[in-house]
């Protein structure tokens, strides 16, 4: 279902044009109200009146995370505290987090964003929509909340954690639409079924899930053990939570993101050269409606590309695709670069192996090196040593094939790589 006609299907060049008004007034607004902006864009000497196209956003200097360290927590704040209603904030695994701040009118633009996102997602009212993102600093929970309330289903609001009680209020409550992270839903599977309980049996229909990097062999792995639509959502606290892209049910194949709020480009996240239309590099976001914290040129680190080509359902926003992960989780080993992504998709193509694993890089004789630790079903951990050699030798030789990578494999029994209730943690790098 569309949500907002009028603005989903706005044809390319009417977009285009109520984004450079928009994204005008920002730059006007961010010019004279927050000084970190005046400052960087004197620095390149232009001023917000010679934007005159979409593409003169390219001359003005990119927004880091480290910028927002810098002017913690409110320097980047474009209103007056009295205006502000709600703060987050986003961890972090080192230093400060990144503080935002959202006005009323961003509030309610954020509700109608994640309401719109629901919609594309095929959940509209009389929909129970299981809200497991957690609740706090974290945008997940409270973002998917209020788009909930906005778009008038009933949520739950669960947040994290008390893995047992979920399953209980799931079944009791017949939520038809769960939210959380793919990791997150796997677990609630499992802990179903070590309860006695089949999931797949429940009144659940789609899973709203992101927050973290996920593949389409866990979709399939998903879709399969909870018997839903597993459909991927992205966001980011510093542009706004969860609601800046999503998949449609019909295509169920690149994110929509909601172009009538954001203005995406792709760079070469070596050079910070902008990238041609459909090559893969890292997502910036300019953001032109809010007003909070606006965010011209925010460097998101994530790794995708942008698919212009139609989409079936009808909406013109372009879609980004799935994202590979992060620059920055990207893992240089002997040379060879590889996301974590890549490595979960030859893994669960292996039979026998779980959606579970853990990826160990460390530093020897000098030389990176990999050690992939990945849980096996119960059958194959109680065969024989010889049978477990086999399949960690197929697997590293996999890996060595398709990813060029080499490493070594531990095969771990079932249940022993901890489970989150959040993003999760795939990658201990003991370099660091
Ligand atoms: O994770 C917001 C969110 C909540 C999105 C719930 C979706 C659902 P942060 O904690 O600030 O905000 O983390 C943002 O998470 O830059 C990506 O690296 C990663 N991320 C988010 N969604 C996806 C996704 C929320 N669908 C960071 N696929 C982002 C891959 C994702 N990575």
């Amino acid at each position: 279902m569309i949500w907002n006609d009028e603005f989903e299907t706005l044809p390319r060049e009417a977009l285009a044009s109520l984004q450079l008004k928009r994204l005008q007034n920002t730059l006007e607004r961010v010019y004279s109200t927050v000084p970190f902006y005046r400052q960087a864009f004197d620095r390149a000497g232009v001023k917000p009146e010679q934007v005159q196209s979409l593409s003169d956003l390219q001359r003005l200097p990119f927004t880091l995370k480290q910028d927002m360290r810098d002017n913690y927590p409110y320097g980047l704040f474009a209103v007056p505290m009295e205006e502000i209603v709600r703060l987050h904030a986003s961890s972090g695994t080192t230093g400060k987090p990144t503080v935002v701040g959202y006005t009323r009118q961003d509030i309610d633009m954020w509700s109608g964003l994640m309401a719109r996102s629901f919609a594309a997602a095929g959940v509209g009212r009389g929909d129970i929509i299981h809200n497991a993102y957690g609740y706090g600093l974290f945008t997940g929970g409270l973002g998917a909340h209020y788009g909930a309330e906005k778009l008038g289903a009933a949520v739950i609001p669960m947040s994290g954690g008390n893995t047992k009680k979920q399953i209980m209020i799931m079944q009791d409550f017949g939520s038809t639409v769960l939210t959380c992270t793919p990791s997150y839903s796997l677990y609630l599977a499992e802990t179903a079924a070590e309860g006695g309980f089949d999931i797949r049996n429940f009144d659940l229909k789609v899973g709203i899930l992101g927050a973290e990097p996920w593949s389409e062999s866990i979709r399939e792995e998903i879709e399969q053990k909870l018997n839903i639509k597993a459909i991927d959502i992205y966001g980011l606290s510093e542009i706004l939570g969860p609601g800046v892209a999503i998949e449609c049910i019909e295509a169920q194949n690149g994110l929509h993101l909601w172009e009538d709020h954001f203005i995406a480009e792709i760079i070469d996240p070596q050079t910070g050269e902008n990238l041609p239309d459909g090559d893969e590099g890292e997502l910036v976001i300019t953001t032109i409606t809010k007003e909070g914290i606006p965010m011209i040129r925010y460097r998101t680190r994530d790794i995708t590309r942008l698919i212009s080509e139609p989409c079936i359902c009808g909406r013109s926003h372009r879609r980004l695709q799935r994202m590979s992960g992060r620059s920055d989780d990207m893992l240089i080993i002997r040379g060879v670069n590889v996301f974590p992504s890549q490595i979960e998709s030859v893994l669960m193509q292996v039979e026998g192996v779980e959606p579970h694993y853990q990826l160990i890089v460390d530093r020897e004789e000098n030389l990176d090196s990999l050690e992939v630790q990945v849980e096996v079903t119960e059958d194959i951990f109680s065969d024989e040593v010889r049978i477990m050699q086999g399949l960690s030798d197929r697997i590293r030789s996999q890996i060595k094939d398709m990813l060029n990578i080499s490493c070594k494999v531990r095969l771990v029994e079932p249940k022993t790589i901890t489970r989150s209730e959040g993003k999760a943690q795939r990658v201990i790098d003991r370099r660091r």
